[in-house]
């Protein structure tokens, strides 16, 4: 993350994020019309232990939302129609949105099947707007999908993706360089790209809530108390996030790591750790419609020696239970029983690799746009 805010970038760039609204659901409802106007749920079997992936907007009116359980959805809402995800429908969908963002610039990183960050920097030079290149985005992917999406557009990838989400759907929001900070100053850290649960958490006992609250906190505080990331943090509280949009990288992992407040010796509480990012891991690589046949591990001991511990699956999974099924055997291989007194862990990670190929296409070229990707939830340099 530093690394990549440490690259040279114009000084004021146009940036445009785009996120599709209720994207599986709007397909279902694009492809099913007696589901329009209706509170629709797609996801697992609500008198199973399934999860909903999304729903329709008229669903969310009922406080129903991603990764609830769709028994307590359908508490919520008994008369929810419950659908079943097509993820070849959706991936297609994704390829056509795809294909009208790359027709304005090369320069689309895809984040997931329904959102992109593009840069049209160069496609303003010629005076266009950068507002007018995502008034013509959203009118298209309507026209040509028939699918809405929303948009925005600020001068760094942290603002735009605010932006894009500040009035869904269906919304166009710009951030312009003046506004930058007042837009950032109210919200709630957990709106920073970077800021997991247990950053919250931490800058929560500093008293540090709101964005404008990290901005008066000092550099050296920052850093001393999160390290690099306490940089990142400090810079992005300011609308400084250099990140370049990035086309064309293979992603080849998609990881979770966590480092602990305090070390942990106890095996059941490293375990249930483990399973909580493995269905974050899960999650992630369900949004990117990725799988992968390798499940590994890592394990930071409290003096910092590292070792990683993987277990090849003879076919690619993506789904939190197969991921969960290989974790106590990497965990026993990783911190074995006979070590001499107590482990002493301080970071845990589980990373899913050796992806299938042919799994998604979003790039026009037809060839999978993928890159490595670790979340890192770091509370900080505690021992
Ligand atoms: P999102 O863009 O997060 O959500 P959305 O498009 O459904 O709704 P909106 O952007 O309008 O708020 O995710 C895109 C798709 O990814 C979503 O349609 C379904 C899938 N998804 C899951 O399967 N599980 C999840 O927990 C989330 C958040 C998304
Ligand atoms: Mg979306
Ligand atoms: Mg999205």
């Amino acid at each position: 993350m530093l690394d990549e805010c440490t690259e040279k970038a114009p000084d004021i760039r146009k940036i445009i994020h785009v996120d599709m609204d209720a994207f599986f659901a709007a397909v279902e409802q694009r492809d099913h019309a007696e589901l329009r106007g209706q509170p629709v749920i797609v996801g697992g079997d609500p008198t199973g232990r399934g999860v909903v992936a999304t729903c329709s907007y008229e669903a969310r009116s009922f406080g129903i939302h991603s990764a609830m359980t769709a028994s307590r959805a359908r508490l919520l809402c008994p008369q929810a129609i419950f659908v079943r995800p097509r993820m070849a429908a959706y991936r297609e969908a994704s390829q056509d949105v795809m294909g009208i963002l790359h027709s304005y610039t090369r320069l689309v990183e895809p984040l997931s099947l329904d959102e992109a960050f593009l840069d049209v920097t160069a496609a303003t030079a010629d005076g266009t707007l950068a507002i007018q290149i995502a008034k013509e985005i959203r009118a298209r992917i309507e026209q040509e999908t028939g699918l809405t999406a929303s948009a925005g557009v600020s001068y760094n990838k942290s603002l735009a993706k605010l932006a894009s989400d500040w009035r869904k759907p269906n919304g166009l929001v710009v951030i312009p360089p003046k506004r930058g900070l007042a837009f950032l100053a109210p919200l709630h850290v957990s709106k920073l790209h970077g800021v997991g649960p247990a950053t919250v958490a931490r800058l929560s006992k500093m008293g540090i809530h709101t964005v404008l609250d990290l901005r008066n906190t000092s550099q050296e505080t920052l850093a001393r108390q999160f390290g690099k990331a306490g940089l990142w943090f400090y810079e992005v509280a300011r609308g400084i996030d250099l990140r370049p949009v990035q086309p064309h990288r293979e992603r080849k992992s998609v990881g979770y790591e966590r480092t602990f407040e305090e070390n942990l010796r106890d095996r059941t509480i490293m375990m249930a750790s483990l399973q909580e990012m493995a269905a974050q891991v899960s999650r992630r690589l369900h949004e990117l419609g990725l799988a992968g046949r390798t499940v590994s591990i890592k394990v930071r001991f409290r003096d910092f020696q590292t070792v990683t511990r993987s277990h090849t699956a003879p076919q690619p999974i993506w789904r939190c239970e197969d991921i969960s099924a290989c974790l106590p055997e990497l965990l026993a291989r990783a911190v074995p029983t006979g070590l001499s007194g107590y482990p002493s862990v301080r970071l845990l990670g589980v990373t899913v690799s050796s992806f299938a190929a042919t799994e998604v296409n979003c790039s026009d070229t037809g060839q999978l746009s993928l890159l490595d990707e670790v979340i890192y939830d770091q509370p900080g340099q505690t021992s």
